[in-house]
């Protein structure tokens, strides 16, 4: 059985640096994960994240069966609800939005994916998720109904990391939202990162290797990539092993 949250320990611990792509179950064309994992396969990618803010199709667990079938790279949901848990994964985001004042998005939800998790073989990843302002106004705030933290308040995004981690999280994800049009700036990367004990992941609008390797030197240890890759698959050619 892989241990996802070991070797992510393990990897922060030498400062290896890991990559998640993320596929959204809405917008990914099933026949098409074979040939697009052969490019991932080439690439330093380390895992794959599964999962959006909605699936209205309930194509998720379609969408696990063919990735588990296409790597045998660590394959994690990153669900918008728990309508999103297929048990076919590997591992699970077990989010609660920090960010946010919203009790569907920090317990609710959460209380409601408890059973079906207890049922499951699945890993779970306890992580605070901090929604922190990428200039789009991206579909998690709409569908959690919440604001993200402005990038210049800087100390209530780490004191809110700081919580997360206080409160048991064992992972804090700083996100700039899906297709974000500003990443989530170096300084605040730094910042949390300096003063968190637990892994850093950061995603959000991550379309260069530049901002990748920024991301990465200012503290990040694992690296979250999704739209980038749906607009243009030939970016995995700047990114190869
Ligand atoms: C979104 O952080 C992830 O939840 C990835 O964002 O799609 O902008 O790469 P992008």
């Amino acid at each position: 059985m892989v241990n996802i949250y070991q070797n992510i320990l393990s990897a922060k611990k030498v400062r290896r640096k890991l990559l998640a792509v993320l596929i959204d179950p809405e917008k990914i064309d099933l026949k098409n994960i074979p040939s697009f994992f052969e490019k991932v396969h080439q690439s330093i990618t380390t895992h794959i994240f599964v999962g959006g803010s909605t699936d209205d199709n309930n194509q998720t667990e379609n969408v696990v069966t063919a990735i588990k079938k296409a790597t045998h790279l660590p394959v994690i949901l990153f669900p918008g609800d728990v309508s999103q848990i297929s048990k076919k994964a590997d591992g699970i985001l077990f989010l609660s939005l920090l960010s946010g004042r919203n009790p569907e998005y920090l317990i609710e939800q959460q209380v409601k994916a408890a059973p079906i998790l207890n049922n499951s073989t699945l890993e779970i990843l306890p992580t605070g998720y901090i929604l922190i302002d990428g200039e789009t106004a991206t579909a998690t705030q709409r569908v959690s109904n919440t604001k993200p933290i402005a990038q210049e308040n800087s100390e209530l995004i780490l004191n809110t990391a700081l919580a997360g981690q206080f409160s048991g999280k064992k992972l804090i994800y700083l996100e700039a939202g899906s297709g974000a049009t500003k990443v989530v700036c170096q300084e605040i990367i730094k910042e949390v990162s300096d003063n968190l004990s637990i892994p850093l992941i950061v995603g959000g609008g991550i379309r260069s290797k530049k901002q990748l390797k920024n991301a990465f030197n200012s503290g990040a240890d694992l690296v979250v990539i999704g739209t980038a890759f749906e607009n243009d698959e030939t970016f995995f050619e700047d990114l190869k092993k």
